[in-house]
C-alpha cells in the first residue's frame, strides 16, 4: 500500500499553543496575523491531524485572570480538546514574558522574585495537571545575564537547583507524576543564558534531590545556535535515559532562533535525527516547537503544521529504506570489524585481561590499511534522501 504520510498517532505529534498560534511578532515588527483563541488553535490542530497540544500557563490563562475566568477558559479548552481528539502531554510556565522576570526568574537576584517564580510555577503545574500533562518543561529564557557584573554564576546554579528541588517535592506531594524536562538555549533573549546546551543539564541533573524525575527537552534550533551537532546531543540524552521530550524545528547555523518548519533547512541532520529517534524507539511526544513564516496566513499556517509532520513521516520512511538497503548495510558491516576474542578482553578490566592485551599482536600499519569507503556510504545516504534509491 502506498504511504500517504498521514500523521501517525503512535508518533505523538504535538504543537504548542504558541507555535501555530504565533502571530508573527518580531523585535522589528508587530503582529501580522490576528490572535486566535486556544479553542480555535485546537480546531486547527484537530483539522491537520495532530495528536496533542502543549501550553505555557499564560498561553491559556492570561496572567491577570481571576479564578472564574480561569475556570471558564479551562472548561472550554477541555471541551475543544475532546472535540478534536487532542491530548495535553506537556505543560510549562511562562517565566520570561512579564516585566517581573526581566532579570530572571529562579535565578533572579531578588529573593521575592525567585519566590514569585516558584509560586507561579506551582500554579502552572496545577493547571497542566488539570489538563492531563505528565511532562513539565523548564526553559530558562531569562535565566542569564548581559554582563557577568550583574549576577554571580555560581549563585545562579544554586538558586536554580533550589527551585527545582522545591518543585519536585511539590509534584510528588500533589501526586502529579510529572517528569521534568529542561530545555537549553545559549542566548536570546538574554545575552548569555545559563545552562547553555543540553549537556549542561545532563551534568546538572545528577546533583538534584530527585534526579530520576528529571531529564531534558533538547531543541534543534537551540543546539544549532551553539554550533553543535544536534543528533549527538540527542544521542547523549537517549543513552543516559534522559530524553523526556523533544522540540523539533529547524535552524540555519549562526543565526537567531528561527524556529523554522521541521526539516526545512538541514535535511541531512533531520534525517539522522529521525533515524536515531526511530532506531532507538523513542516513545515520547514529538513536539514541533516551530512557527510559520511571517508572510503566512492561517491557511498557510496549516500547511506549515502539516509539513512538519509530513516531513517527519517521510524521513521515517527514508530511515527504514536506509536500514534495508543491502549495499549500505554491507558497508556498515564491513567497517564494523568484529573480533570477539579482543572484545572480550577489553569489555572489562582485570589484571589478566590487561596482560593479555599488552601481549596482543596489534599491528598499527596493517590496521590503518583497512578500507573505509565512507564517501560511497555517504553518497548512498544522499541518494536515499534525494529519492533515487
Ligand atoms: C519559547 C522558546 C521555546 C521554548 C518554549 C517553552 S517558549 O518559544 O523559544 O524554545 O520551548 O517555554
Ligand atoms: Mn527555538
Ligand atoms: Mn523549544
Amino acid at each position: 500500500m502506498p504511504n500517504n504520510y498521514q500523521p501517525d498517532p503512535k508518533l505523538k505529534f504535538t504543537f504548542g499553543l504558541w507555535t501555530v498560534g504565533n502571530v508573527g511578532r518580531d523585535p522589528f515588527g508587530g503582529p501580522v496575523r490576528e490572535t486566535i483563541s486556544p479553542v480555535e488553535i485546537c480546531d486547527l490542530l484537530g483539522e491537520v491531524g495532530a495528536y496533542g497540544v502543549n501550553f505555557h500557563d499564560n498561553d491559556l490563562v492570561p496572567i491577570d485572570a481571576g479564578q472564574t475566568q480561569r475556570d471558564d477558559i479551562v472548561r472550554s479548552f477541555k471541551r475543544a480538546l475532546k472535540d478534536n481528539g487532542l491530548v495535553v502531554p506537556m505543560a510549562t510556565t511562562n517565566l520570561f514574558g512579564d516585566a517581573v522576570f526581566k532579570d530572571g526568574a529562579f535565578t533572579s537576584n531578588n529573593a521575592q522574585i525567585r519566590a514569585y517564580a516558584i509560586q507561579k510555577t506551582m500554579r502552572a503545574m496545577d493547571l497542566g495537571a488539570e489538563c492531563g500533562a505528565k511532562i513539565y518543561v523548564f526553559w530558562g529564557g531569562r535565566e542569564g545575564v548581559e554582563s557577568d557584573a550583574t549576577k554571580n554564576p555560581i549563585d545562579a546554579i544554586k538558586r536554580f537547583r533550589e527551585a527545582i528541588n522545591f518543585l519536585c517535592e511539590y509534584s510528588i506531594e500533589q501526586k502529579y507524576g510529572y517528569k521534568f524536562a529542561f530545555e537549553a538555549k545559549p542566548n536570546e533573549p538574554r545575552g548569555h543564558i545559563y545552562f547553555a546546551v543540553t549537556g549542561s543539564y545532563l551534568a546538572f541533573i545528577p546533583t538534584l534531590d530527585h534526579p530520576d524525575m528529571c531529564g531534558v527537552n533538547p531543541e534543534v534550533a537551540h543546539e544549532h545556535m551553539a554550533g553543535l551537532n544536534f543528533v549527538h546531543q540527542v544521542a547523549a540524552a537517549l543513552e543516559a535515559g534522559k530524553l523526556f521530550h523533544i522540540d523539533l524545528n529547524d535552524q540555519e547555523f549562526g543565526r537567531y532562533d528561527q524556529d523554522f518548519r521541521f526539516g526545512s533547512v538541514n535535511l541531512k541532520h533531520a534525517f539522522f535525527l529521525v533515524k536515531l529517534l526511530e532506531d532507538q524507539r523513542y516513545n515520547g511526544p514529538r513536539h514541533f516547537d516551530a512557527h510559520a513564516f511571517r508572510q503566512s496566513d492561517y491557511a498557510d499556517v496549516k500547511e506549515f503544521a502539516r509539513g512538519c509532520m509530513r516531513t517527519y513521516m517521510i524521513l521515517k520512511e527514508k530511515a527504514q529504506r536506509w536500514n534495508a538497503d543491502k549495499e549500505i548495510q554491507q558497508i556498515v558491516k564491513t567497517v564494523n570489524v568484529q573480533d570477539s576474542a579482543l572484545s572480550k578482553l577489553t569489555a572489562k578490566y582485570s589484571k589478566g585481561n590487561a596482560q593479555k592485551l599488552l601481549d596482543a599482536p596489534l599491528d598499527r600499519i596493517e590496521l590503518a590499511a583497512a578500507p573505509l569507503p565512507y564517501e560511497r556510504l555517504d553518497q548512498l545516504t544522499m541518494e536515499v534522501l534525494m529519492g533515487v534509491r
